[in-house]
């Protein structure tokens, strides 16, 4: 390490010295001498001579000062000072930069072949010295450059000009009239197959819509441009937020570092993100693009119109947005499917983030890689700290946050504070207490005792917060908790003698509450934290007969869900822990399952969730010291136990239906549940042969890869014949082919690892292309836990060398597989030291890249 990288505060935050309003750049394309010219006025905030420009990997050619070259600057590690300024000036700054050696996939690079740029958060500044802050707004006047080989040449707004120039070259203006920060600029050129369709907005105004997708992969296209339409349509309708450009574009590109960006009326997505068809999509897939596509479009209002101050705000764009794309897919889909997918995310991976050394507030006070902070924290938690909100105020006190939001600060960098005053003020709410949720990190844990008299007919609750003890704030929190009280029948009480808010919803303010629910006729069965209304850990002693109860009679499909998971815990808990078995659990357990089957929910997708045992990372989290194999050991008995039980109905519900490869909720459940029940019934003795062999050959993705993970999780004779036959179908479509990388990575035998390094030399794997790199090794260090942590070290090895590979090739995607290392703290002796021998090594790189350094060293201090 030549210098420690250092962190910037939130606590030091500056307004900027300068404003721009208005910025004219002109890009004359090449692959390795892209000339770009930056034109703009400056006006001093304060009585400064000089300015500070950021920017990084830049050649500079000229400067201009008022028309003039200026010679008097200094060249900065990361931006450029131009001294004796005056208080107003105009400046000229020619630039040149090479996006084809630029690998890291920030600022202006090449993706197979087609130039396209990614800003967030500081890759505005690989492209032209300039304030790359979020809170200097201005707009955008971009002229692109380029060879006619290269058809389409698009950027933010609206088209302006275009025209021919010579030596086959050509160019288009574009004008983007809404102010907005240099996070948001876009900028693509290539040959694309392009979708074009339209959208009318509630005030008739006509929007044109355009998909940009690789030659040939038109017939992928349509469901991203439906998803679009929806988008629209829910915005007006859910939130009165209507589009406000006359065109709107994506693009798909292959090499992208993320998801998707909102560059405003110039979505760039990766293109695993858009792309999909019956048959190279799953289910899933389709249902992932649609809320992308809802997510970037969101941003529009929520991000672009209304942007951060700083990025220690990014919550306020991220979470927010977050929460609107879980409500429209919530609104257009199952509300209770979609709960479940969140809360998992929560549990799976934020819990697991608070409770390791990246923990962080969701609106972080200290960075030193801005990348590092685009977490399931800042995003997830930030979401649930969103929907609280909308928890105490109701839809209706909500919406009228948002609109006092909009007419205060559009056009507006602003702050978290910001946002959560629009709802306290439009609501007249006191949500000073609730602000703490953006300053303390970790997951607070909720202790709840219950007395019932019968005398007295009455029903205590008393609930205690407590809050992680490295937390240096831990006061209490404003929390929300949603209760439901269940009689013997099932049905739920009216609740009575306590303060609720919409029915159902205790306030927490204080360190400890005592509730008294009156008129209670017998001992009821308390449905607590109902829809996970706050992020917390539930502590409450549950009896497996309450645990079926809410299974079998919760009024909502998440509360049995919540109350099944809890019984798998428990069961997984006293196999991990060799308790005496305790006969009457799995008996208990059983009888819920099977019931479960005999009253089949309306949705058969719920019955899948309902089936499903937590996954390791989200069991792991109950453990001081993780039991690598026994909590495996204990997952694999389960569930072998659950497919020998539950048998007669998985095949009488398996022969009993058919995969009809239609698209619609029910078509999709049915699937989900046949995979499910193939996936059970390969464990046990059932020859499951000919259907592994029907479903391998189906037409529809979802159906074909239900047989080959269903196969290789239970090691079938058959998988490897399956496998290579995929292989051979679908090597010629790279996104196809990441399913196939991933399900080599899932592989439960101790081949895994052999199979995961000897695929780096197949023909479709590409280490300097994200998708293929989480494909692969993403999902063995994620989602293949026995294998990854080999009690040899392998596993920990080949992420090392890998990480050590990318370090210079892409820190950002290397920075983003490393969270698996981090927490060796909570392995036994041998893993812990052959973990952290790994993050030794790479904290001993010279040239380590700050995204890595931040992790290493908070890791290892
Ligand atoms: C849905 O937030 C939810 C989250 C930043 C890049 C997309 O729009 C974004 C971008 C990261 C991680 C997750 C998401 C995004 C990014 C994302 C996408 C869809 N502003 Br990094
Ligand atoms: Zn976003």
């Amino acid at each position: 390490m030549t210098q420690k990288p250092q962190a910037k505060l939130l606590a030091n935050y500056q307004p900027p010295s300068h404003q721009v309003e208005h910025i004219d750049l002109v890009f004359d394309l090449s692959p390795q001498h892209t000339r770009v010219t930056a034109k703009y006025n400056l006006i001093a905030n304060n009585e400064q001579s000089y300015i500070e420009l950021d920017g990084v990997d830049l050649k500079l050619i000229t400067l201009k000062v008022d028309g003039q070259v200026h010679t008097d600057y200094t060249l900065l590690v990361d931006g450029i000072k131009i001294n004796s300024v005056p208080q107003t000036f105009a400046l000229e700054i020619e630039t040149e930069i090479a996006p084809e050696l630029n690998t890291s996939l920030e600022g202006l690079y090449l993706s197979d072949g087609a130039y396209c740029t990614q800003c967030e958060a500081e890759g505005f500044r690989k492209i032209t010295y300039f304030f790359d802050r979020p809170d200097v707004l201005a707009t955008y006047k971009v002229t692109v450059i380029g060879d006619k080989e290269f058809p389409f040449l698009l950027s933010n707004g609206n088209q302006l000009d275009a025209g021919e120039l010579e030596e086959g070259r050509h160019f288009v203006t574009w004008e983007d009239p809404y102010k907005k920060p240099s996070y948001l600029f876009a900028l693509v050129a290539g040959d694309f197959d392009k979708l074009e369709d339209k959208f009318v907005t509630k005030s008739g105004r006509e929007v044109k819509l355009q998909i940009f997708v690789d030659k040939g992969n038109l017939s992928k296209a349509p469901h991203a441009m439906t998803s679009l339409q929806k988008s629209m349509k829910w915005d007006e309708e859910r939130f009165n937020l209507e589009y406000d450009l006359d065109i709107y574009m994506i693009v798909a590109v292959d090499f992208f570092n993320m998801g998707a960006m909102e560059n405003k009326g110039l979505n760039i997505f990766n293109s695993a993100c858009v792309l999909a068809n019956q048959e190279t999509a799953t289910d899933r897939d389709y249902h992932v693009i649609e809320s992308i596509v809802g997510h970037e479009y969101f941003h529009n209002w929520t991000g672009n119109r209304v942007t951060c101050r700083d990025w220690f705000q990014l919550s306020l764009k991220e979470g927010l947005t977050v929460f609107r794309d879980q409500e429209f897919s919530s609104d257009l889909g199952s509300r209770a499917l979609n709960r479940i997918d969140a809360v998992n995310a929560m549990r799976t991976h934020q819990f697991a983030e608070d409770a390791g050394p990246m923990a962080h507030p969701i609106r972080p006070e200290e960075v030193i890689e801005m990348n590092n902070f685009y977490t399931v924290t800042v995003y997830n938690k930030g979401a649930e700290v969103i929907r609280m909100m909308h928890t105490l105020l109701g839809e209706q006190g909500f919406q009228k946050g948002m609109q006092l939001y909009f007419e205060r600060h559009d056009g507006q960098a602003v702050t978290c504070d910001d946002f959560v005053n629009a709802m306290a003020d439009a609501t007249q709410t006191d949500l000073n207490q609730f602000k703490l949720w953006y300053r303390q990190f970790g997951t607070p844990t909720l202790h709840v005792e219950t007395y019932y008299d019968a005398e007295a007919r009455t029903y205590q609750l008393d609930i205690k917060q407590t809050h992680a003890t490295n937390d240096p704030i831990s006061e209490p929190l404003h929390v929300p908790v949603a209760v439901e009280l269940l009689d013997e029948q099932g049905q739920p009480i009216v609740l009575e003698g306590v303060q609720l808010k919409h029915g159902r919803v205790l306030e927490l303010t204080e360190e400890a509450h005592r509730f008294v629910f009156h008129n209670v006729e017998s001992e009821p069965t308390p449905v607590l934290l109902e829809d996970f209304s706050a992020p917390c850990l539930l502590e409450y002693r549950y009896s497996l007969a309450q645990l079926s109860h809410i299974a079998k009679y919760a009024t909502s499909y998440y509360a049995r869900w919540e109350a099944m998971q809890i019984l798998f815990t428990q069961q997984i808990r006293t196999y991990v822990n060799a308790e005496a078995q305790n006969g009457n659990m799995f008996s208990e357990l059983s009888s819920v399952l099977v019931s479960l089957f005999e009253h089949k929910p309306d949705d058969l997708a719920i019955l899948a969730e309902y089936i499903s045992v937590p996954n390791f990372d989200t069991l792991s989290g109950g453990y001081d010291v993780v039991p690598v194999d026994a909590l495996c050991q204990a997952i694999k008995h389960l569930e072998l136990q659950i497919a020998q039980l539950l048998e007669p109905y998985l095949i009488a519900f398996y022969t009993d239906t058919k995969d009809s490869g239609g698209l619609s909720a029910e078509d999709v459940a049915i699937r989900a549940l046949r995979n499910k029940s193939l996936y059970y019934l390969a464990l046990t003795q059932v020859d499951v042969s000919a259907w592994l062999c029907e479903q391998a050959s189906s037409l529809n993705m979802t159906t074909k890869l239900g047989a080959l993970s269903s196969a290789l999780n239970a090691q079938h004779a058959l998988s490897d014949a399956m496998m290579q036959e995929f292989d051979v179908q679908w090597n010629h479509d790279l996104l196809v082919m990441d399913k196939w990388f991933a399900l080599q990575a899932t592989s439960p035998t101790d081949k895994c690892i052999d199979v995961v390094l000897s695929l780096y030399s197949h023909p479709c794997f590409d280490k300097s292309n994200p998708n293929r790199v989480r494909a692969l090794v993403g999902t063995f260090t994620r989602s293949n836990p026995q294998q990854f942590h080999r009690p040899d070290g392998k596993g920990y090895e080949l992420l090392g060398d890998l990480i050590a590979e990318l370090n210079e090739l892409n820190p950002q995607n290397a920075s983003r597989i490393i969270t698996p290392l981090l927490s060796f703290k909570r392995f036994d002796e041998n893993r812990q030291s052959k973990m952290r021998a790994q993050l030794e090594r790479l904290a001993a790189i010279s040239n380590l890249s700050d995204d890595l350094y931040e992790k290493i060293d908070r890791a290892l201090n």
